[in-house]
């Protein structure tokens, strides 16, 4: 497998999985702004959609959205505890992370990327994060992990997601056990690996 990926994006997290199961893979990173890869391929010509992350599976085939490539990892790779099941009622519940992570939180971070975002609506996509981040300090309160007691991919998308809060002087201190949280999974092997890989 070949993963389409930049450094500091949402790519992180496919990443940390593919080396938390010990899948082989290559790494490619892509220059979002050219949408050029490091070998020399038309970005847009793999993924016309133009964004990380892109999987392209052994088959050839190209598998792209963040959560649909973490669930397919999962699946392929021999039975782990980095998912429920895809029988029974926890594998709707990682789901509703997954969907959770990537349309209220990933996607309230997302926009103020843009030097261009008016204040004015700056103000509107903190305030909305921050009101996510309430309700996950609520559960990271009772829990180690999303999933309960052990790391999974919802943990692998959130830790990458809120690497995002540093770019924006969002403090995680107003969260103390998501803070620890953050902190603890930056601590992974897998995680230390995929970000010294990225750093180049
Ligand atoms: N819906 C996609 C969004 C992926 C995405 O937001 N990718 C960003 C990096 S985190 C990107 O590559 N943006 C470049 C662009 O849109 O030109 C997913 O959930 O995987």
């Amino acid at each position: 497998m070949k993963l389409y990926y930049a450094p500091d994006t949402c790519s992180l997290s496919p990443h940390i999985v593919l080396r938390e199961l010990d899948l082989p893979f290559e790494l490619i990173r892509v220059d979002n702004r050219t949408k050029r890869t490091e070998d020399g391929q038309d970005f847009l010509a793999i993924n016309p959609k133009g964004y990380v992350a892109a999987l392209a599976l052994e088959e050839g085939a190209i598998l792209t959205e963040g959560p649909a490539i973490l669930l397919y990892l999962v699946d392929r790779a021999a039975p782990t505890n980095l998912a429920p099941s895809a029988k029974g009622i926890d594998r709707y519940r990682l789901q509703e992370w997954l969907a959770f992570i990537n349309s209220e939180i990933h996607a309230g971070l997302a926009p103020l990327f843009n030097q261009a975002l008016p204040a004015v609506a700056q103000a509107l996509f903190r305030d909305k994060v921050a009101k996510r981040f309430d309700y996950v300090e609520s559960v990271l309160r009772n829990q180690p992990y999303l999933m309960g007691e052990s790391f999974g991919i919802a943990d692998a998308y959130l830790y990458t997601v809120l690497g995002w809060c540093r770019f924006f002087d969002i403090g995680l201190d107003a969260w103390p056990s998501m803070a620890i949280y953050w902190l603890r999974i930056g601590e992974r092997p897998a995680v230390r690996a995929a970000l010294k890989a990225e750093e180049g």
